[in-house]
C-alpha cells in the first residue's frame, strides 16, 4: 500500500486513483474507517469510481489477461479478454461450428471422429472444465484441455493457433467431469511441466457396460483416468469405490485428487446423500505407474487400457496404497490447489464448510508416518451455504462461491487453520460480497498457478434473473468481474453470456504468443502454387484444387459430373494477418473458412446437376462479393 493514501476516505481515494489513472493494483487501501469489521455483512459493492475505468477499455486498448472459458452444453471453448470481459473467440472442438466449417471439413472430422459411413460420431457435447499446460508452476502456453461430460471425451486445444487438434474418448467411464493437467513429474525433477492430464468420471456404470449387471447397481463402478498430454492416449485408469467429481493436482506432481460426493455408490438421488461424510481421494501417481509397469493391472471389456485397483479394500496399507480416501463432509464439490502448493481445499456443497487438506501430511500417510489419514485435514470451517469452488489471491486468502447464499466469501486459510486448531479468536472470514445470482464457478487472475496475483476475480453466476434486458424465457448467465486487489471485494461489471459456461482460467497475456498466420507446410494437402489448381479425375473420384488470393479464387470455374465423389481442397495463399476467406457451395450444404496459409478440404457427392456459384463468405476485400467461382455439375 502506498503511504500517501492513508487517511483518505476510500471513495475519495478511489476517485483520486481513477483521476490520476492509477491501476487497480494500487487500490489495496486499508483505510479502516469505512471498512466493515471482518466477518460482518456483505460488502456494499457500490460501484467504485475506478471500476468502469478498469473494465471499460478505450477503443484500441487491449486487455491485460486472457480468459479461457468452457462453453457448457454449447460444447465449445471461449476466449475472453479480461478485465473487459469481452468475448474474443470461440474455439469449436466437440460439436460442429458453421462459421469455421468445423465438423464439415475432412480435417476437422478426422479430429472429431466419424462413423464408418463418414458422418460425425457425435454432434452434442457438454464442456465444463478447462485447464492449460504448466511449466514451473505457471502456464506455458502450449495447450489447453477441456472435457465433454456427455460422451466422456477430452479435447486438446493448441494455444499457438487456438484450434483443437486432438480428441480422445475415455473408455470404461461415463460422466467425465473433473479435469486437471499435472504440473510436474512425480519422479523426474527435470520434467517440471505437464505430461499427464487427469480425468474424473462422475457416473458409475457396470464394467464392462455391455448389457450385463444392469440390475446390480452395487456392481456399478467409476474410474479415475490418466491421459498422456502429448499423444492424447489413455495411459491408465484407477478403479475406485464411489465416484469422481472435480480434480486437482499438486505442484510437485506427486498427488492428484478428486472429490467424491457419492461415497454411498447410490443409484438414486436420495441414496447419494445418506452419508454424513464423503471423501476426497488422493492418487499416488508414482505408485500407480509402478504398478502398471509391474503388470499389476487388468483390462475391462474391449479396452486395452491398464486398470489398477484403487478400491478401499485393496488400499488399506499406507505403504502400498495407490489411493488414499480422506473423509470430507457430505457431498463436496470443488477441490482446488492453493498457490503456495501446500493445500487442497474441498468446498462443502451440502455442508456449509471448506475443508483444508495438507498435502505433506497425505504424503506422510503414504510413507507410513501419519497413522490416521484424516489428520491431514488441518481445517474444516464454516463459510456459508452451498460452497462450490475456490480461487486464491496469492496473499493467503481463498474466495469460495456460496451457491445458496448468492455470495462470494473471502476467507484466510491460515486463520482458518488456527481456528480449527482451537484458537476461537482467529477471524478467518475476511469479507463477503453479494453476487447475482447463485454462483458456481469462480477463478482469479493466475489463481491456479504459483503466480496468483490477486487482481481480478471472475464469478460464473448461474442465474441472471433481472440483471439484463429480458429476452424471453431463456436468460443469459451473468459473469461478474470483481476487483480483489484491496481488503474488500469490489464488484466491477456484469456480463451476459450465452449458456452455459462452467469453469475458466485467467492468466497474463504475455504467457501466450499466438501465431496469426499458418505455416503452409503444416498441411499435407497444401497447394503451394496457384498453378497447381485444377480438376483431376480417378474414375468417379474427382479432386478439385483451388487457391484463394484476395479478391479471387484461382479457378473461375470447374466442372464435375453428376454422381462424382468430389474432394475440394482449398489453400488460402494470402499470407497477411486477418485475411481469411470463406468458401460456400449453394445447395450442397458446404461452407468453411480458410485462414492465411491454411488448407482445408471437403468431400461431397455431386448429386444435383446445374450451376452453383461458390462464393467467399468471409469479408476479405472491396471485391469480396465478386470473389466467386462457378461449379458446373454436368447431368
Ligand atoms: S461443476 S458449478 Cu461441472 Cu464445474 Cu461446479
Ligand atoms: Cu474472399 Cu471474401
Ligand atoms: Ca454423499
Amino acid at each position: 500500500m502506498s503511504t500517501e493514501v492513508v487517511g483518505l476516505g476510500r471513495r475519495r481515494f478511489l476517485n483520486t486513483a481513477a483521476l490520476t489513472g492509477l491501476t487497480l493494483g494500487v487500490a489495496a487501501c486499508n483505510d479502516k474507517p469505512e471498512t466493515a469489521p471482518a466477518a460482518s455483512g456483505p460488502s456494499a459493492a457500490a460501484p467504485a469510481a475506478h471500476a468502469s475505468s478498469a473494465t471499460h477499455l478505450k477503443p484500441g486498448e487491449l486487455d491485460t489477461y486472457y480468459g479461457i472459458w468452457s462453453g457448457g452444453h454449447t460444447g465449445d471453448m471461449r476466449i475472453l479478454g479480461l478485465p473487459s470481459g469481452r468475448e474474443i473467440h470461440r474455439i469449436p472442438c466437440f460439436v460442429p461450428d458453421a462459421l469455421v466449417g468445423w465438423g464439415l471439413t475432412n480435417e476437422s472430422k478426422a479430429v472429431m471422429g466419424t462413423k464408418p459411413d463418414g458422418s460425425l460420431r457425435y454432434t452434442v457435447a457438454d464442456t465444463h472444465h478447462t485447464h492449460a499446460s504448466y511449466k514451473d508452476g505457471n502456464y506455458d502456453g502450449r495447450y489447453a484441455w477441456i472435457n465433454d461430460k456427455i460422451n466422456s471425451r477430452i479435447a486438446r486445444v493448441r494455444l499457438d493457433y487456438f484450434v483443437c487438434d486432438k480428441i480422445t474418448e475415455l473408455p470404461n467411464v461415463q460422466g467425465f467431469h473433473g479435469i486437471f493437467p499435472d504440473k510436474a513429474d512425480p519422479v523426474d525433477p527435470a520434467i517440471n511441466y505437464t505430461t499427464r492430464v487427469f480425468c474424473g468420471a462422475e457416473f458409475a456404470i457396470p464394467l464392462p457396460n455391455n448389457g450385463g449387471d444392469i440390475n446390480n447397481p452395487e456392481k456399478y463402478r467409476s474410474m479415475f483416468t490418466c491421459v498422456d498430454a502429448e499423444s492424447m492416449e489413455v495411459r491408465w485408469q484407477v478403479l475406485i469405490d464411489g465416484n469422481c467429481d472435480l480434480t486437482a493436482t499438486s505442484y510437485d506432481g506427486k498427488l492428484a485428487a478428486t472429490n467424491q460426493y457419492n461415497i454411498e455408490n447410490g443409484v438414486h438421488y436420495e441414496d447419494m446423500m445418506s452419508s454424513e461424510r464423503d471423501a476426497c481421494l488422493f492418487f499416488n501417481i508414482a505408485r500407480i505407474e509402478e504398478a502398471v509397469k509391474a503388470g499389476k493391472f487388468k483390462t475391462v471389456g474391449t479396452s486395452k487400457v491398464p486398470v489398477v485397483d484403487g478400491t478401499r479394500e485393496s488400499n488399506k496399507d499406507p505403504k502400498t496404497a495407490l489411493v488414499a480416501y480422506v473423509s470430507v463432509p457430505k457431498n463436496p464439490h470443488g477441490v482446488n490447489a492453493s498457490p503456495d502448493a501446500k493445500y487442497f481445499i474441498c468446498a462443502g456443497k451440502l455442508s456449509p464448510t471448506a475443508t483444508v487438506i495438507e498435502l505433506s501430511k497425505v504424503l506422510d500417510w503414504f510413507d507410513g508416518k501419519l497413522p490416521e489419514l484424516d489428520k491431514a485435514i488441518v481445517a474444516e470451517v464454516e463459510i456459508g451455504l452451498g460452497p462450490l469452488h475456490t480461487a486464491f489471491d496469492g496473499r493467503g486468502n481463498a474466495y469460495t462461491t456460496l451457491f445458496l447464499d448468492s455470495q462470494v466469501v473471502k476467507w484466510n486459510v491460515d486463520a482458518a487453520i488456527k481456528f480449527h486448531a482451537g484458537d476461537k479468536t482467529a477471524k478467518y472470514v475476511v469479507d463477503r460480497l453479494d453476487v447475482h445470482y447463485q454462483p458456481g464457478h469462480i477463478n482469479a487472475s493466475q489463481s491456479e498457478t504459483r503466480a496468483a496475483d490477486g487482481k481480478y476475480l471472475a464469478v460464473g453466476c448461474k442465474f441472471s434473473k433481472d440483471r439484463f434486458l429480458p429476452v424471453g424465457p431463456l436468460h443469459p448467465e451473468n459473469e461478474q468481474i470483481i476487483d480483489i486487489s484491496g481488503d474488500k471485494m469490489v464488484l466491477l461489471a456484469d456480463h451476459p453470456v450465452r449458456g452455459e459456461p462452467h469453469d475458466f482460467i485467467i492468466f497474463k497475456r504475455d504467457l501466450l504468443k499466438p501465431k496469426q498466420v499458418y505455416d503452409i507446410n503444416d498441411f499435407p494437402l497444401a497447394i503451394k502454387d496457384s498453378k497447381e489448381s485444377g480438376v483431376t479425375r480417378n474414375g468417379k473420384k474427382v479432386t478439385v484444387k483451388i487457391t484463394s488470393q484476395a479478391p479471387a479464387f484461382s479457378l473461375r470455374e470447374f466442372t464435375v459430373k453428376k454422381g462424382d465423389e468430389v474432394t475440394l481442397i482449398l489453400t488460402n495463399l494470402d499470407k497477411i494477418e486477418d485475411l481469411t476467406h470463406g468458401f460456400a457451395i449453394p445447395k450442397y450444404n458446404v461452407n468453411f473458412i480458410v485462414n492465411p496459409l491454411e488448407t482445408k478440404s471437403v468431400t461431397f457427392m455431386a448429386d444435383q446437376p446445374g450451376i452453383f456459384w461458390c462464393y467467399c463468405t468471409h469479408f476479405c476485400h472491396a471485391l469480396h462479393l465478386e470473389m466467386r467461382t462457378r461449379m458446373i455439375v454436368e447431368a
